[in-house]
């Protein structure tokens, strides 16, 4: 490529691929090494994952890390947001118990914006971190017969609040908290490329509100081949039934022949063991050595990259971030598999909204990015005519 503009060239054999690696346009707020992983603007995610949650939030909004000062002032100014509008928390108690929990939140997040909307992106965008806490909390509470929704208390911190939101049953709460703290640091952001971030950025494009483009994001995130992968990974290790590196060799070899992935390992980007896994990986082995699912996740992680090696044609045979979230959430009580993705949409909503916020209050010297309108070349329609008599 002689061109320095030309960043990529389109042949006929990328069509139909799913735009993949194709750029479209710029992120300010993170970025995803093939290698490394990803970065929140510009800093690893292994050097932030333990941090207070609001100061990651406030480096994706603002792109530096908070002073001691700055961060105290936006914890405050988040708690004073806190409090989802009365309305909508009515409305989401009406919505059929059969529906899943990532349709309850599609939803939830449309109440919101019916009801509490202000307009204006970067007050709806820090409005929804305050709110789809709340949101989260209260879907778990309905759905799994906790309870009433609980209310928020302003003397917590975002995680601290979703923790006390949940009410979860003979919770262990330290441990709970500690897993959710990192769990949500490291699902906020990852580019901009991934499916549910640019259909959240394209829908916005055309000027939706916040909350209707944060509800498509995660309509986009419900499927299986994205967030709701950590609800089927978990489900995948706990078909493998032993953690004994021999059978559970057996079990990936007759999983690959007879057709089915080996959930937790691949990925679309990365060509490493995602650093997100790394981490998880320490703190289970840091909280929970024993339990029988992460000593499963534990085995996967070198018997099935071994395997997926073999094999050939996985262009990334490590661990990704599902790998062994699930199995830390079911560690602490979270044993409802069914729920995970809507933990993962509660964290991504933050990165979408931040992003979302960037693109249309900020690029452009703040005129915006134009209405998304990639092309689609016509595909068997040869032209004809409707004979009229
Ligand atoms: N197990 C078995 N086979 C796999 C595999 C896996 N984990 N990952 C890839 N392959 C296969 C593909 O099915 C493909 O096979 P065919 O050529 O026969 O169609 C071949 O290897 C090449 O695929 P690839 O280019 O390496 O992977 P893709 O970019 O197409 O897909 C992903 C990426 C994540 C969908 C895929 O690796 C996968 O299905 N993994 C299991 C599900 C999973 O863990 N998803 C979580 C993703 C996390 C995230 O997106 O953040």
């Amino acid at each position: 490529m002689s061109d320095p503009a030309v960043l990529f060239t389109i042949t006929e054999a990328e069509l139909d691929t799913g735009l993949r690696g194709f750029p479209v346009g710029t992120c300010m707020s993170s970025d995803v090494d093939p290698q490394t992983g990803v970065s929140y603007v510009g800093y690893p995610i292994g050097d932030l994952y333990d941090l207070e949650p609001e100061a990651v939030v406030y480096l994706l909004f603002y792109k530096e890390l908070p002073t001691a000062e700055q961060l105290e002032a936006f914890q405050s100014e988040l708690r004073g947001r806190m409090g989802m509008p009365a309305e909508a928390l009515a409305a989401l108690k009406a919505l059929p118990a059969s529906g899943h929990p990532m349709e309850w939140f599609i939803n939830g997040l449309t109440l919101l914006g019916m009801t509490g909307k202000t307009g204006k992106y970067d007050q709806d965008a820090l409005n929804a971190v305050a709110w789809v806490p709340e949101l989260v909390a209260a879907i778990f509470r309905i759905k799994s017969g906790w309870g009433e929704p609980i209310a928020p208390r302003k003397d917590l911190g975002l995680v601290e609040n979703f923790v006390h939101m949940l009410g979860m049953p003979n919770a262990d709460t330290e441990r709970l908290t500690q897993v959710l703290r990192s769990f949500y640091v490291l699902h906020m952001d990852h580019g901009g490329g991934n499916l549910s971030t640019f259909t959240g950025r394209a829908v916005a494009s055309g000027l939706a509100d916040m909350y209707a483009s944060l509800a498509a994001s995660m309509a986009a995130l419900y499927g299986p081949l994205h967030g709701r992968a950590n609800q089927d990974c978990l489900n995948f290790v706990r078909s493998v039934g032993s953690s004994d590196p021999v059978e559970v060799e057996k079990f990936v070899r007759a999983n690959i022949a007879s057709g089915k992935v080996v959930y937790g390992f691949g990925h679309a980007v990365l060509r490493n063991e995602d650093p997100r896994a790394t981490i998880q990986y320490a703190l289970g082995n840091a909280i929970c050595p024993a339990d029988p699912l992460f000593a499963t996740a534990n085995t996967l992680r070198t018997v099935a990259n071994k395997v997926l090696t073999e094999l050939g044609k996985v262009k990334n045979p490590f661990p990704n971030v599902d790998a062994v979230s699930g199995t830390l959430l079911n560690a602490v009580g979270l044993t409802d598999s069914a729920f995970y993705t809507v933990l993962f949409g509660l964290s991504r909503c933050t990165g979408i909204a931040a992003q979302i916020v960037d693109e249309r209050l900020k690029m452009r010297n703040g005129k915006g990015v134009a209405i998304y309108r990639p092309d689609y070349l016509a595909l068997n329609q040869p032209p004809r005519r409707l004979e009229k008599a």
